[in-house]
């Protein structure tokens, strides 16, 4: 029995076929690991027995320990989160942006803005209002999937990572993994334009290679993040997840200062400046008192 180390790039069906130097193996779930309760998930970096060299079947002896993960999509080992929102309809929804931003701040996985549908002025208009909220805050990128302008530089941020795109349906995350890949790359769930038989399967995420400039990418093929719950936090720490706030922060007068009205707050006072922008403020409160109400029950 030969037992190797690799990742798991593609789940469908109970299957899960994982990566490794010797070729795709293929395991049938969780293998030895159900006892403990364990789940896979695509991304997961794992080692396992190969039973059959023939048919490369195998079995997963272990989950090494994950960077991070989620339960909708079931991925894990995030290293750059992509939030897309678009420059044309539909039109930019700045909280739930901002919600994007939260989740990737709890779980320590850096972010990354892409605003697509910047081919035409009206686009290119919407990137320079976005660039002035988060342009000191979040590395942000204004592409075009559609004629493809934006996309190397995309390439080059992605290089040698693990990228997971999220945002609301229409912004053109399908589009843009389309033009990265080069190719059209059938989504998860849609419609099979030749048998129009319908959904061609229910459950399947995919880890694909992006061929990059210096070093290739991977990004999960999963039709997207569309809307997430905010982190399972204390509203008193909701304010860790916004970095201006944190910056600001370190020159209130309260340490646990919570920017809600308390004397000598400097957090306030770069509102007032415009140092810290009205809309990410608005999403701080808003959230804050969703926290707040959430927690009570
Ligand atoms: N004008 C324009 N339209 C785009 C662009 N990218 C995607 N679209 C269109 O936006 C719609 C939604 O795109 P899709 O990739 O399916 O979005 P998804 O729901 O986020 O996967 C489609 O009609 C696309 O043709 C773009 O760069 N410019
Ligand atoms: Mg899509
Ligand atoms: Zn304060």
């Amino acid at each position: 029995m030969n037992r190797v180390s690799g990742r798991i790039i593609k789940g469908i069906g109970g299957f899960y076929y994982v990566e490794t130097p010797v070729g795709l193996v293929t395991t049938r779930g969780r293998g030895n690991l159900k006892k403990d309760g364990d789940i896979l998930l695509v991304g997961d970096f794992v080692e396992v027995t190969i039973i059959s060299d023939h048919e490369m079947e195998g079995v997963v002896e272990k989950v090494l320990p994950r960077a991070n993960s989620f339960v909708r999509p079931p991925i894990a080992n995030v290293d750059l989160m992509t939030i897309v929102v678009s420059g044309e309809k539909p039109k930019v929804n700045l909280q739930l942006l901002d919600r994007f931003l939260c989740v990737s701040e709890s779980k320590s996985i850096p972010a990354l803005i892409c605003v697509n549908k910047t081919e035409a002025s009206r686009g290119i208009a919407a990137f320079d209002r976005l660039y002035e909220i988060y342009g000191n805050i979040y590395p942000i990128v204004a592409v075009s999937g559609e004629t493809g302008k934006g996309i190397d530089e995309l390439r080059e941020k992605f290089s040698g990572l693990t990228v997971a795109l999220a945002g609301p349906s229409g912004v053109g995350k399908s589009t843009i993994l389309n033009s990265l890949l080069g190719r059209e790359h059938m989504e998860v769930g849609s419609i099979s334009k030749k048998t129009s038989r319908g959904r061609h399967t229910t459950r399947h995420v995919e880890l694909l290679e992006i061929d990059g400039f210096t070093k290739n990418a991977r990004i999960f093929d999963t039709p997207g993040f569309t809307s997430l719950d905010l982190p399972d936090i204390s509203e008193t720490d909701l304010r860790t997840l916004f970095p201006e706030l944190v910056e600001y922060g370190k020159s209130c007068r309260f340490m646990d200062c919570q920017h809600i009205g308390e004397p000598d707050c400097n957090v306030l006072r770069a509102l007032d400046n415009g140092d810290i922008s009205k809309s990410r403020y608005d999403s701080y409160r808003l959230f804050y008192e969703e926290i707040a109400k959430r927690n009570k029950f």
